[in-house]
């Protein structure tokens, strides 16, 4: 999402970041959606809303846990020259304190899949954890386990690093404070997700410090971030179509697209099929219907 005449301090594929003064970020969820790390040149309609309203549910539920950077999603809390963009702004938009970012994702896996299987066949170890042998893909672990890994520009995919050289890098402290609270960020949300009918295989945490301390930045436990399955789809042996872009992934294979850019345009009847997606994992995991986050002040 552009907004006309501001240039982002950040611009990523589906999202971009504006400095508000000196120590705020506004973080703008876009509509635009990739697969194979490749944006597509359509739309889904309130994606963007979707992944805002879940992310400030999560900073709610977890604040326990750990301090967070989110301020508001309010646009009444936007600086008077920022007002005339409220309507575009109105459910995707994070007002944020600016931290300094820890220059490391953490990530946190329950179930084997993506880099963390394909690590796993090679080496029997993911991001140097050694885990059992025999395991399949989509398979539980015994218990979920600390990957991080390192940013990589846009586009790139993140390289998994052994824990030790987060240590290295932030410190002995830092870095088991933050793999001590990714679990536990991770433990709460999966449980509850699952009761919900969701398994959370992965997530991607994001930190800052503020004054020294760790908080909590990014989106939160949403769809971009995180890898959620139906859990009735779930069998270990494969891993299930995630449960957003399940369809765009099915039409841009039958399509016969060889993950290539450009990206090629979806039809009507995948965007509907995606969008509705995107608000039923939004209505399962909050217990809120997607019209009560739109219709907030
Ligand atoms: C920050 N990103 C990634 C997010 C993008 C890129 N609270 C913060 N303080 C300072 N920096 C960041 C944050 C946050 N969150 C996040 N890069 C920097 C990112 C959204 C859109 F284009």
């Amino acid at each position: 999402m552009a907004i006309p005449g501001v240039t982002p301090v950040y611009s990523g594929k589906v999202r971009e970041l504006y400095a508000i003064g000196e120590d705020r970020l506004l973080l703008v969820a876009s509509d635009r959606v990739s697969t194979f790390d490749v944006v597509h040149p359509t739309l889904v309609p309130d994606k963007g809303r979707v992944l805002t309203g879940l992310s400030a549910f999560w900073f709610a539920r977890l604040a326990g846990i750990t301090p967070n950077h989110l301020l508001s999603t309010s646009t009444s809390d936007l600086p008077g020259a920022w007002r005339d963009r409220a309507p575009q702004l109105q459910g995707r938009m994070m007002l944020c304190r600016r931290l300094d970012m820890v220059p490391f994702e953490c990530v946190v896996r329950g179930y084997l899949a993506g880099s963390g299987w394909r690590e796993y066949q090679r080496t029997g170890t993911v991001c140097g954890v050694r885990l059992p042998a025999g395991l399949r893909e989509a398979d539980r672990l015994p218990e979920p386990i600390f990957t991080p890994a390192t940013k990589a520009p846009d586009g790139e995919h993140d390289v998994n690093v052994p824990f030790a050289v987060m240590v290295d890098t932030v410190g002995r402290d830092l870095a088991e404070s933050l793999r001590a609270t990714s679990l536990l960020l991770y433990a709460d949300a999966a449980s509850y997700a699952a009761e919900r009918g969701v398994l959370l295989a992965d997530t991607k945490f994001e930190f800052g410090l503020h004054d020294g301390r760790p908080v909590l930045a990014d989106e939160l436990l949403t769809p971009d971030s995180s890898r959620y399955w139906p859990a009735h789809d779930w069998q270990p042996g494969s891993s299930p179509p995630s449960l957003d872009k399940q369809f765009v992934r099915d039409h841009v294979l039958a399509a016969g697209w060889d993950r290539t850019p450009p990206a090629p345009s979806l039809p009507d009847e995948v965007v509907a099929a995606t969008r509705a997606r995107y608000l039923d994992v939004y209505e399962r995991l909050t217990g809120e219907s997607f019209d009560a986050w739109l219709a907030r002040p």
